[in-house]
């Protein structure tokens, strides 16, 4: 029994490479191996649960997928774009489809959910929910894949995620000339100045070349965003995909490198969660903000309304595999460790975040749960994953 266990957790943390791609050999895949395997011995010192390594859903990275794989995650995202919504009009007239309850629902809540101690189980929430409705709405076998930040650094216009092709999320947006840099956190504090990369117009090709995004802006980064209605971004505002994929800032805060100091030199629940979100006065990006600047354009790199690019799901899959990872490097200190507090970086001043505090996602209609739950990937409370 125990023999097995261990064996599957090990195999499931094996770098497995696709055949045609080159096997490169990532600091963040091994300790993310690292993890599981002590994840494997947690769960079996434990009594046995509903959720375990035999009955455990792995998600994948995009590249290992097949290609009728990925069509199918493909049609499920579609799919969801087709259902009509749940979300009042009254409340977010924006919200047309199914697809855009997921936005709505982050646009609502941005200034409580970034900076403050619920961010990362919030966001594995959001990101579980829209894995959950693509399977039980649309149809999907499978499960959310994430996108290896480090793996693609170098240049990630030519990842299978964003390569443009028909089995990619769509690629880099046309190219528009003469345009600024983008400063972060806001031109009047410009920390960090990213280059312009070489798209920032519509995207070009690919599945959601013709894709309507509905929502927001909210905090538009392009030059010339095309304005919401409504103040709050959840009027209509129907508009093509825009990109501009960095390499700049996936070079820059996404090497492996980063995501391994992240990892190690980061104990403390506080730390992790701050430093992964960067400290843009100091000048340091952080792998979140980077890899939303790696899809940049509009939605993408609106804080608000970035769900509305369905490559959002990717990179915080990713997101939530390096917080599994941290956790599971320490179980005992780190499955329910909390930190940070209820306001977007302690501002105003506000109590500390604690793990029974709830965790909502609006009209996308799934229960709350609290932040306890949510710190278990295998806690059957919903949720019952692991990385691979
Ligand atoms: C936004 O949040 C408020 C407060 O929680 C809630 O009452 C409202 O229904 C939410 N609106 C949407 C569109 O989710
Ligand atoms: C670039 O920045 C300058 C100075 O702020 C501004 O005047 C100009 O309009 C900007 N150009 C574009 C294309 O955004
Ligand atoms: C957290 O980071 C700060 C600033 O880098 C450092 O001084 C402190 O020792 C760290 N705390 C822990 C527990 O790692
Ligand atoms: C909030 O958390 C900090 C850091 O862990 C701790 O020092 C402080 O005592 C906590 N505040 C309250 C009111 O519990
Ligand atoms: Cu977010």
């Amino acid at each position: 029994m125990k023999v097995s266990l261990f064996a599957t957790a090990a195999l499931l943390g094996g770098a497995v490479a696709a055949p045609h791609e080159a096997r490169t050999y990532l600091q963040t895949d091994a300790l993310a191996a690292d993890g599981v395997f002590k994840l494997g011995m947690y769960i079996a010192s434990q009594p046995p649960q509903k959720c375990n390594m035999r009955n455990v859903a792995v998600r994948k990275e995009w590249s290992t997928l097949s290609k009728q794989e990925k069509k199918n995650y493909i049609a499920a995202v579609q799919c969801l774009y087709k259902k009509p919504s749940k979300t009042p009009s009254a409340l977010a007239p924006g919200a047309k489809t199914r697809y855009d309850d997921f936005v709505a629902t982050h646009i609502n809540q941005t200034l409580s959910i970034h900076g403050t101690g619920n961010f990362l189980s919030w966001h594995r929430y959001f990101t579980w929910a829209y894995e959950q409705a693509l399977r039980n709405e649309c149809g999907y076998k499978g499960y959310q894949p994430y996108y290896n930040w480090p793996k693609w650094a170098s240049d990630p216009a030519k990842s299978p995620l964003f390569d443009g092709s028909d089995t990619s999320m769509s690629g880099d947006g046309v190219f528009i000339p003469g345009r600024n840099n983008t400063c972060i956190p806001m031109p009047s504090l410009c920390g960090i100045s990213l280059p312009p990369g070489n798209g920032g117009g519509c995207i070009k090709s690919g599945p959601f070349k013709d894709w309507k995004t509905n929502l927001g802006p909210v905090a538009p980064v392009v030059a010339d965003p095309k304005p919401n209605p409504d103040f709050a971004g959840l009027g209509y505002n129907p508009r093509c995909l825009r990109r501009d994929i960095s390499s700049a800032a996936a070079k820059g805060w996404t090497k492996d490198s980063d995501v391994v100091s992240l990892i190690t030199a980061n104990p403390s629940f506080y730390n992790f969660t701050t430093r992964m979100q960067g400290d843009f006065a100091a000048g340091f990006l952080g792998v979140h903000t980077a890899g939303h600047f790696t899809i940049g354009g509009d939605p993408g790199g609106d804080l608000f309304a970035s769900p509305g690019d369905p490559a959002f799901y990717f990179h915080h899959a990713m997101i939530d595999r390096v917080y599994w990872t941290w956790q599971n490097l320490d179980l005992k200190r780190r499955l329910y460790a909390i930190g940070a507090t209820v306001t977007v970086n302690n501002d105003p001043p506000s109590r500390n975040t604690t793990l029974d505090d709830k965790l909502g996602l609006g009209f996308v209609g799934v229960p709350e749960i609290t932040i306890r739950q949510a710190s278990n990937t295998m806690g059957g409370g919903p949720f019952c994953y692991i990385y691979a």
